[in-house]
This record gives C-alpha cells, structure tokens and sequence, in this order.
C-alpha cells in the first residue's frame, strides 16, 4: 500500500517570509539575546539545562506536548547507559569516545543526573553470525567484561529462577561496572525541571508550543529568525536551535540525512512481590532478538524491546513527474501510536520464551512506536545550517542518543557558540554529501527481526 503525499501529510520545508531582519548578531552579548529551542526531549532538554547553566538569560522551548512529551523517544521508563574513558588522542574514534566519557561523568557526578541511573551492569549478547560479530566489535579493548558462552554462564549472571529460559546459542560479554540503565523519564523532567529553576521558558502543549513551520527573514540574507506556532504566535530568535528529534525533517530539507524510524516496546505487569525478586537484573540486551531490564519501582511493570532494523513509514511521491525510469522519491513520516505491529508482539514473545517463559503469555499493559531520526552514519547531527546561519541543527541521535542527555547539551552549546571541538564538529558536521546515493534500507548495523529495515505499510496492526 502506498500513500500520496498529499495536504495531509507535512512536507518538507515551509518558508514564510516575512518583512523583518534578523536580530542583531554581536556574539559577545549572545548570553542576553533571545535563543529558541524547538523541541523539549532528550536533547532539547539537555541543550535548555546547558544554556542556562552557562548563564544564558532569554532561553525559550517550544514543545507540542505538555512535559514529558508523549512523543519523545525519552519519555520511557528505562534506556540503556554504558561508560567509556576519555579517549587517547589518536583514537580512530575519538569523538563518540569524547561523547561517552562525557555522559559517563555526567551519570556519576551531575546531581540532576546522578540519581536516575542504575549501574546493576550489562550483557550485550547475540546469538547469528553478524549479531556476534557485531557485539564483539562493540565491546572495546579495555572495557571490563566477562565472556558468557553457554546458557547457563548467562543464568549464573541472574538471580535464581530468572532466566529458566533455553537461551539458545546466546553468547555474550558482561560488563558488570559502569553500565546498566538510566529512569529515562525521570532524567528527562529532571533536567527539564532544573533548567526552568535556571530561568529557561518552557511553552508546550498544542497550540501553543506546536511548532508549524520556520520564519525566515525577508532580506536578502533569508535566514531563519524564528518559529510560528500552531496558535499563529510568531517567536523570534536570535538564534534557532532544532531539536525536534524524529520530526525534524517536516522543518526544512534535510538533503536525506535524517531517517525517521521507529522502534517498538510494550510492558508487562508484575505483582510488587515479583517485581521485588526482579531488582538489580543486569540490563539483558540481545542484538537478533530484543532486550529488557529490571520492572520500574513505580508501577511493577517489566518493559521489553524485540530487536530489529526499525521501521518506516514511506510516502511515495508519485506525482514526481520523469524520474527517467527510477523508482519515485519517499520519504518516513513519523505518527504516534499506542500500538505495536503484531509481528513484534509476536517477537516480544519470542525473546520472552528464549529467557523468562514463565513471563511470556502475560497480556501487556502498554504499548508503543518510538521514533528516532538515523543519519546515514548513526553519528549525530550537530551544527550550523550553511544556508541559515542563524540555525543549529541538534538532531540525528540516530537511535542512540539517551544515554548522552547529561551531556549532549554542552557540545550543542559549545558548536553555538562556535567552539565545539574540530575533530567533534567535524564528525557531528551537516553532511549532505554522505547521503546523495543515501540507501533507505540499510540495515545500519543493526540485526534481528526480520534483518531489514520494515514498512509499517506492509505490517499488521499499526497502520489500518
Ligand atoms: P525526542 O526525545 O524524541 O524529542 C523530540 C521532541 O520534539 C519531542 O519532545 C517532541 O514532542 C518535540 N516535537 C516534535 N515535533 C514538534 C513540533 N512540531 N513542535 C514542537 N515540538 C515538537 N537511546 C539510548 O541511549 N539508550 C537506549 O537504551 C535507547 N533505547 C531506545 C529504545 C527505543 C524503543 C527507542 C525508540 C529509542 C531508544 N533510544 C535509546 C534512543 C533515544 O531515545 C533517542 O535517540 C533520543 O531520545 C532522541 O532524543 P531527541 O531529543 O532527538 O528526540
Ligand atoms: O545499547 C544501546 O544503546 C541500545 S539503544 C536501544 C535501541 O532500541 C536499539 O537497540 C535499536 O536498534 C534502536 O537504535 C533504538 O534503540
């Protein structure tokens, strides 16, 4: 099935140009001047908590959903968190190293962080050929593991009577220091709350802080000035910082570097006696089949994740006239849903019989589509827009980006304030060039499920 893209769907950009110049541009007041931020998830949360701690006095968010958002990947209960040391110099990958040594400190020092993350330790295991090979790649010369090769070295990782599950050719690493997993919502309003206390400006809701399109300036510059509002407000800015996470695309045009693709979770519900005999699980990850951690101390619910390339939701656009014989342009468009595929229901199942059946036929008691936007290099996307100077593009978390909300915030300060580190800035760089011949099915390193990227399209049960 394919969709048009139509009125209803949101387009790329939408420019209105309007009879007002940009505003003033002395750098060295900046810390006075009006900066809007569009989007207060992970990273705009992150980005407010920054400003304001670096004294910036007229910080603005705007954020379509009251806090936390319904439709911010961090509004969860749980994400995974994994330590690194700073990197040596010559490291061939210094800056997502720099990146992870900073959450790391963050999640062990911040005292807005500190209190939300768990560090129970982390298996990351997989059981095909790529799935193994990928995890041992990702286990780093230096890290602290302990190999686990046959079930039961996986079930002596456990308390008694957890994993009763076959774990069939799982094979794994376990760090059992500096990983484990982070309250994503309770971090997200945590730094949300403290940069309000800093003096940051939080609008949310629909209209208020629902942002429709970009303002541009109507001189000859063209840059961007500001935001419109559904309720036709028109919020100038001296600078604009995008963090609309999956929806960032529907701004302007991202020349293919953003992917919006989603993931799937559901919960179950446990009795509290259960949920007490399942504290301080080690986070279990699996690249080909799914992960899960500890149930939330709150409500006794267990959340699980099946593992897999993601989905999208193509659009064709079909009235792209001679495309000279090649298959018309599409583009993902996110939409909420409190509702997964039931493939992945069935594979949620699936990881649940591989290594807690006694879990596996409870009924769920949520469930949901989770949107991120994928570079085509998973590396962020920090930095300047070249045809609007006035624009900071902070996006492309590329399925990765919770664990860095202590710290995220301080390099997206840093690259607006044009001292972000070269080697940092120049992997976080706009970077179209990469994406030209972009492939929208790569797997991008990622394994399980079906081991392709999946069209809600062509699914059952999230899309009618
Ligand atoms: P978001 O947090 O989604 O924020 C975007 C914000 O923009 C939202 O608040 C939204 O309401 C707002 N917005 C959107 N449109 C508008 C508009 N028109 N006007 C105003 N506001 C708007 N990462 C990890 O590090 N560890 C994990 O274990 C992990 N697990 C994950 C599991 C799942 C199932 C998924 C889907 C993701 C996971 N991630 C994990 C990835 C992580 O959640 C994301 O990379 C990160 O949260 C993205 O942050 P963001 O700020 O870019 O986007
Ligand atoms: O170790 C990690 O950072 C896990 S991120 C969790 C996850 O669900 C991925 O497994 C998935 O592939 C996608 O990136 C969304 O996030």
């Amino acid at each position: 099935m394919r969709a048009q893209l139509s009125q209803e769907t949101p387009g790329p950009a939408v420019s209105v140009h309007i009879h007002i110049d940009p505003l003033p541009s002395t750098e060295h007041n900046m810390h006075h001047l009006p900066i809007l931020i569009i989007g207060a998830g992970t990273w705009g949360a992150s980005t407010a908590l920054h400003l304001a701690r670096r004294g910036y006095t007229n910080v603005t968010v705007l954020d379509a959903y009251a806090q936390p958002s319904a439709i911010s990947a961090g509004n969860d209960v749980n994400k995974i968190v994994s330590f690194m040391q700073s990197p040596a110099d010559d490291d061939p990958d210094f800056a997502n190293r720099t990146f992870f040594a900073a959450l790391s400190k963050g999640f062990q020092h911040d005292p807005v962080f500190k209190p939300h993350f768990h560090e129970v330790g982390s298996i990351t295991s997989a059981f095909s050929p790529g799935g193994l090979k990928h995890i041992h790649r990702r286990n780093r010369p230096g890290d602290e593991v302990i190999e686990l090769n046959t079930p039961d070295d996986f079930r002596r990782a456990f308390p008694e009577g957890i994993l009763t599950g076959p774990l069939e050719g799982w094979k794994g690493y376990w760090k059992k220091r500096g990983a484990g997993w982070v309250h994503a919502r309770h971090a997200l309003l945590a730094a949300i709350t403290e940069a309000q206390r800093l003096g940051v400006k939080f609008i949310t809701g629909d209209p208020q802080g629902a942002v429709v399109r970009l303002l541009f300036a109507f001189s000859s510059s063209g840059d961007v000035i500001g935001a419109e509002t559904a309720d036709g407000q028109q919020h100038l800015a001296h600078r604009v910082i995008l963090a609309a996470g999956a929806n960032a695309d529907r701004f302007l045009d991202f020349k293919k570097q953003l992917r919006p693709t989603a993931w799937t979770l559901a919960h179950i519900r446990m009795t509290p006696s259960e949920a007490a005999a399942y504290r301080n699980l080690p986070v279990l990850f699996n690249a080909d089949q799914g992960f899960f951690m500890e149930p939330d101390a709150d409500r006794h619910e267990l959340k699980i994740c099946d593992e897999h390339p993601g989905y999208c939701n193509w659009v064709y656009d079909d009235d792209d006239p001679d495309r000279g014989g090649q298959p018309p342009e599409r583009r993902s468009i996110p939409f909420a849903r409190h509702q997964i595929p039931l493939e992945s229901a069935d594979r949620i199942r699936a990881l649940l019989r591989a290594t807690m059946p006694q879990l596996a036929d409870r009924p769920f008691s949520f469930a949901r589509i989770c949107w991120c936007a994928d570079t085509v290099d998973r590396n962020f996307l920090i930095d300047y827009h070249p045809d609007y100077p006035s624009l900071l593009l902070a996006v492309g978390a590329s399925g990765r980006g919770f664990a860095h909300i202590p710290s995220i915030g301080g390099f997206i300060v840093d690259r607006l304030e044009g001292r972000l580190d070269e080697r940092l800035a120049a992997t976080v760089r706009w970077r179209p060039e990469l994406a030209v011949d972009r492939d929208w099915d790569d797997t991008l390193n990622r394994f399980g499920g079906e081991y392709r990227v999946m069209d809600f399209n062509e699914s059952a049960g999230v899309k009618g």
